[in-house]
């Protein structure tokens, strides 16, 4: 039984002191048992959020992460830095890293180990480009992440991995994939991962939908088979809006 997580991805959104305020207005809220809530604020907010988190029902997570302990890495922070902070959980791989900052299927895979190394809880991001869509080729590419992502990563890791299916032309676009679409690509993502270990492991991946999700559409997503979760940006800002995005996962 696969335990559906909501991850907000704040990306280069907030001030110490707006996380504050964000966190002043969920605090009282009651989560709804059934779902994780996890938020992925920038590195700055961190300290902040997962001190006022520490004994809360929902989870810290970062946005990126170098896959070196220490060293001369000018502006890179290390998985043990953020493991200190009580940081829980990781992105990589987001399609906004790969392309602006040049993040390769390698790296990612450093960096799962990585985070692995801390227990930290990776969530890997995969999607297709526009493109690779249109060119038929959404089931390769994310086959070629995912296996790149996952390699040498021990079953016992694998089970507890986020990956977040991210269709890259449906990101802050207002575009999301249809919910039967997304399903489709994460059912064949599951397969991928039972080629590459066995049925068991794929059967206790959880793997989000992400792109676009807000939460007059959240419950449409959630209501397939092999969605668990979902990965969201803008509609994770708002309190009220993240909330209603947790009440409908
Ligand atoms: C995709 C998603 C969160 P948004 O990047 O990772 O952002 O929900 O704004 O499309």
């Amino acid at each position: 039984m696969r335990i559906p997580i909501i991850a907000g991805n704040w990306k280069m959104h907030k001030t110490v002191e707006e996380t504050k305020n964000f966190w002043d207005t969920v605090k009282n809220w009651q989560k709804p048992s059934g779902v994780e809530a996890v938020i992925c604020a920038p590195f700055t907010a961190l300290p902040a959020l997962a001190d006022a988190a520490r004994n809360s029902e929902i989870g810290v997570g970062a946005q990126n992460v170098h896959w070196e302990r220490e060293g001369a890495f000018t502006g890179e922070i290390s998985p043990v830095m953020l493991k200190q902070l009580g940081v829980g959980y990781c992105i990589i791989g987001h399609s906004e890293r790969r392309a602006y900052f040049a993040e390769t299927d390698e790296a990612v895979n450093k960096k799962a180990k990585a985070l692995f190394d801390v227990d930290i809880v990776p969530i890997v991001c995969v999607g297709e480009q526009l493109e690779e869509r249109e060119n038929d080729e959404t089931k390769k590419v994310v086959k070629r992440q995912v296996t790149q992502a996952l390699d040498g990563l021990r079953s016992r890791d694998v089970k507890r991995l986020v990956v977040a299916y991210e269709p890259v032309w449906a990101i802050g676009t207002g575009k999301t994939a249809t919910a039967e679409d997304a399903n489709d690509v994460i059912a064949y993502i599951r397969k991928v991962i039972a080629d590459l270990y066995d049925q068991q492991v794929a059967n206790e991946v959880r793997i989000q939908y992400g792109g676009s999700v807000k939460p007059d559409n959240v419950e449409r997503f959630m209501a397939q088979p092999d969605i668990d979760g979902a990965l969201v940006g803008g509609a994770s800002l708002d309190p009220a809006s993240f909330r209603a995005l947790v009440e409908g996962g």
